[in-house]
């Protein structure tokens, strides 16, 4: 297809997802925030903890006041306790460690709104249900636990003090993403930072910069306007570059992007960005973007046309050494740390969107991103409100990232089940939407369904047919006992041209635990952990499409179904290091295969 029909193509899903996103839900949130004009609402909030849901009955977000004598409320947010924001409510308060529902939340400030300006509520992500109220008035309804959203209060705020309500609800949902079932801890709350934006009437929206597909010096992009002066004139600058690239908004505020430069090229070894600048004439911001190419060719993956070993590790969003969510810039900055201090070259970030700090430090570090969708294990793919979710999500993840050089891959779900019905149907439809919404980067989607007999692995399932990698999850050693020895495992793969990647693999160890006898996985011991890793790694020496690897996990963490009252209390114990970061034997022997790759 000629460059500008799959320009215009790309643009028109842009605006029909734009319209869905923004006219029917009003919602889709802005990119970048820290550069925009914001005030923080970041802080002590109050709260009415509600396991019974009996807020809503008694319409809490409306704050009656007492007029009678007679009058009483059996609810007030006024001399109750309090909760930080952004941070989960169950690592805050020892009655709340394992809640799982209805947390209301207030907080009040004060704001003047000038003439002429608009102004945001921007939530950086809510787990997992949102019902934001502002002045006793309900403004919107959030769901899913790991992503951005936003409220339009340019007619709703009052000059003076403004009370913003939120009811947060973590309760699973049978038709949520996730569903019922996950191994991690279900952090609840106002898990990410929470903003009001001001902009001026007509505002940059938003923009995409990014290399063209298969490019080394050609960008292609957009920036949209907001407001009621649609038609500009948009500049787009690089000054380390003395780039100053001209162009107009249409009448629907797009205006198209297409230059070429010589760029030094994003990669782990230099992770540069510029410095962007994007001007329009009543509004301007300012970016930092990194260059880079991520394809496919045969079974390799090729970054900015050079082979790469994707040397990954798996991460749960949660700061392993305050058993919380992390949610910082220093929290993003530590476990990336580990991870560099293991050998990687990039960042498997597990199960859901991590936060956005996790990017932005990922980039800067120079680690590429793997950026997953909360799709997992049992979905019910055949509720009809299901597919609208995950097209939501997927939205709002790509929305997000999408000018992060960083992210190479985007995971659409991980060990779904091929039984399940209409499973295929759904997550083929997600693929060709993810694809068409931005085609630079790869897509792959997580399997464990494998067949593994006479020490074959029988790697099939339709996805793979859809997805850019052939990605692995395989506990070999652990789950599953080795059948021959590690070097003369075989696979069998649906797709034998594409490049594979064991997404997962491990076993559990708590960190000092070497009394037992060493070939018995019942003693949890690091020798035994150790072995599991000396093994698979004779097996990847063996493997000719392999790509990366990413172990699980690089930290133990926290999960409600790991129990043992001994090696477990609470831990998923198959992290490279434990909660308090020390090293365990499998850390040296990881640490090891990747200086060597
Ligand atoms: C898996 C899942 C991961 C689990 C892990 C385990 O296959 O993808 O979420 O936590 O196994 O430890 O069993």
């Amino acid at each position: 297809m000629h460059l500008k029909n799959i320009l215009n193509e790309w643009i028109l899903i842009f605006l029909i997802t734009f319209l869905l996103t923004n006219v029917l839900c009003g919602q889709t949130a802005m990119i970048n925030t820290s550069s925009r004009d914001l005030v923080s609402l970041n802080g002590e909030w109050n709260v009415i903890i509600d396991p019974t849901g009996i807020g809503e009955w008694r319409q809490v977000w409306l704050e009656k006041q007492l007029e009678k004598k007679t009058d009483f409320f059996e609810y007030s947010f006024e001399g109750g306790p309090t909760l930080k924001v952004p941070g989960d409510f169950n690592s805050q308060m020892c009655e709340l460690t394992y809640f799982e529902g209805i947390v209301w939340y207030k907080k009040q400030f004060n704001y003047s709104l000038q003439k002429g300006k608009r102004l945001f509520l921007h939530f950086g992500a809510v787990n997992y249900l949102a019902d934001v109220y502002l002045n006793g008035e309900k403004i919107g309804s959030h769901e899913g636990g790991f992503t951005p959203f936003q409220f339009e209060i340019t007619d709703k705020i009052k000059n003076g003090i403004n009370s913003i309500i939120v009811k947060v609800n973590n309760n699973r949902q049978e038709n949520g993403l996730p569903g019922y079932g996950y191994d991690w801890l279900n952090y609840g709350g106002i898990t990410r930072d929470v903003n009001i934006i001001e902009t001026n009437n007509t505002f940059i929206q938003d923009y995409s910069i990014q290399l063209k597909k298969g490019s080394l010096d050609t960008i292609l992009g957009w920036v949209q306007l907001s407001g009621a002066k649609i038609e500009q004139n948009i500049t787009i600058k690089i000054p380390e570059l003395d780039i100053a690239f001209e162009t107009k908004s249409d009448e629907n505020g797009l205006s198209k992007i297409e230059f070429s430069s010589s760029f030094e090229l994003w990669n782990p070894e230099n992770p540069r960005l510029y410095h962007i600048r994007i001007e329009s004439e009543t509004d301007s911001i300012d970016d930092k973007i990194g260059f880079r190419c991520i394809e496919v060719l045969g079974n390799k993956i090729l970054l900015n046309k050079k082979q790469i070993f994707l040397k990954g590790v798996n991460m749960h969003e949660e700061n392993p050494n305050l058993g919380r969510r992390a949610f910082s810039q220093e929290d993003a900055q530590f476990l990336l740390s580990a991870a560099k201090e293991l050998g990687c070259n990039m960042v498997r970030l597990a199960h859901y969107p991590h936060n956005g700090y996790m990017v932005r430090e990922a980039e800067k570090m120079g680690l590429m991103v793997w950026d997953e969708l909360p799709i997992y294990q049992h979905i019910d793919f055949s509720d009809s409100l299901v597919p609208a979710k995950m097209e939501r999500m997927l939205d709002e993840m790509v929305q997000r990232d999408k000018n992060s050089c960083a992210v190479i891959i985007w995971s659409l779900s991980n060990e779904t089940y091929s039984n399940s019905p209409n499973r295929d149907k759904e997550l083929i439809e997600l693929t060709k939407k993810c694809r068409a919404i931005d085609s630079t980067r790869l897509i792959t989607h997580v399997i464990n369904t494998q067949e593994y007999k006479d020490n074959t692995f029988d790697v099939q399932d339709t996805l793979y047919k859809y997805s850019d990698i052939i990605s692995i999850n395989e506990y070999l050693g652990w789950y599953v006992p080795w059948q021959g020895n590690a070097s003369d495992t075989k696979w069998k793969l649906v797709c034998p041209d594409k490049p594979v990647f064991i997404s997962e693999f491990g076993g559990e160890a708590l960190f000092g635990s070497n009394y037992g006898p060493i070939d018995e996985a019942a003693y949890w011991t690091e020798e035994y952990q150790e072995n599991i890793y000396k093994k698979q790694i004779e097996m990847f020496n063996t493997m000719e499409n392999l790509c990366g690897i990413s172990p699980w996990i690089l930290f133990d963490y926290r999960s409600l179904g790991r129990m043992h009252p001994v090696y477990q209390n609470g831990y998923n114990r198959k992290g490279l290091l434990s909660e308090k970061g020390e090293k365990k034997k499998a850390w040296y022997i990881m640490n090891e295969y990747y200086k060597r790759k």
